[in-house]
């Protein structure tokens, strides 16, 4: 049972630290992770704890991305299984994309935990466990080098939530087009990537659904069309003066 009041004023703040405790406690969540997750808590502040006008651009282009590709895939670890498990799996059945296992911090049994938990969420197959059809990503030397042949590594989209920028870059060398959500718009992962959410996972991956849900009645050419209006390096450009904006605007109030 939860100790937050829910009057507490960062109630949800709280309740989603929550999450990743609990995830940590059953066994999902690295140590690190915990960690991981107070930075994004920090930007999230900066952000002003919403989805800002930049990151629903880039949730609009990441939509468009997603369900023109061919064999997308959704790449997971311990935060965002612990975050958000329903809404991967609803992510995965709207764009028909594969869900597979990848870890920073590799850990079999934790994997193990991660597969079972998003099966219980109703995911059908997981990708990423079976070390017959597991090979290796040239230009990593992380335990994320290790992919599988019928996941990501025959992928042609692959959307990456709280990533490290090495796989990233690794990823774009292999002629994939990457999709990241992070919270902190100077992260190298963010830089890197084709499409940056900045924004917090729970938050922007309900966007993301709902953008799916909304162009799936779209032609291709109108997908074409979103992607090709979509720059990230200037919509990272805005994020961060959009941060400045709110920094600016809280200094004015204080
Ligand atoms: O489960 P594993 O072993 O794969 O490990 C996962 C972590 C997240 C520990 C690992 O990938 C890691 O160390 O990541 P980094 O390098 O700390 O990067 C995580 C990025 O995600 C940072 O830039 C954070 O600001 C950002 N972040 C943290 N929480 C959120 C977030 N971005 C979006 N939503 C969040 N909730």
């Amino acid at each position: 049972m939860t100790v937050i009041p829910k009057t507490h004023p960062r109630v949800e703040s709280l309740l989603i630290r929550e999450r990743l405790v609990n995830g940590f406690d059953k066994g999902l969540v690295a140590k690190e992770g915990l960690l991981a997750h107070g930075r994004g808590e920090a930007f999230d502040y900066l952000i002003g704890e919403n989805t800002g006008k930049s990151a629903r651009k880039a949730i609009k282009a990441a939509a468009a991305s997603l369900l023109l590709a061919k064999n997308p895939v959704i790449s997971v670890n311990g935060n965002v299984t612990a975050l958000c498990p329903k809404e991967i799996v609803e992510l995965s059945n709207v764009t028909q994309a594969k869900i597979e296992v990848n870890l920073f911090y590799e850990n079999k049994k934790r994997k193990q935990n991660i597969v079972k938990t998003l099966k219980k969420h109703g995911a059908k197959e997981i990708f990423g466990i079976n070390p017959k059809s597991s090979i290796r990503l040239s230009g990593i030397d992380s335990a994320r080098r290790m992919v599988d042949k019928n996941g990501i590594y025959s992928s042609d989209l692959v959307l990456v939530p709280l990533e490290d920028g090495d796989r990233t870059l690794a990823l774009k060398r292999s002629k994939k087009k990457v999709i990241t959500f992070d919270l902190n718009p100077l992260s190298r992962t963010a830089q890197t990537a084709n499409i940056s959410i900045i924004d917090n996972f729970v938050r922007g991956i309900n966007e993301l659904i709902n953008s799916c849900k909304k162009y799936s009645s779209k032609k291709d050419f109108e997908l074409k069309r979103i992607i090709e209006d979509f720059d990230n390096k200037k919509n990272l450009s805005s994020n961060i003066i959009e941060i400045k904006s709110n920094l600016t605007r809280r200094a004015k109030l204080a």
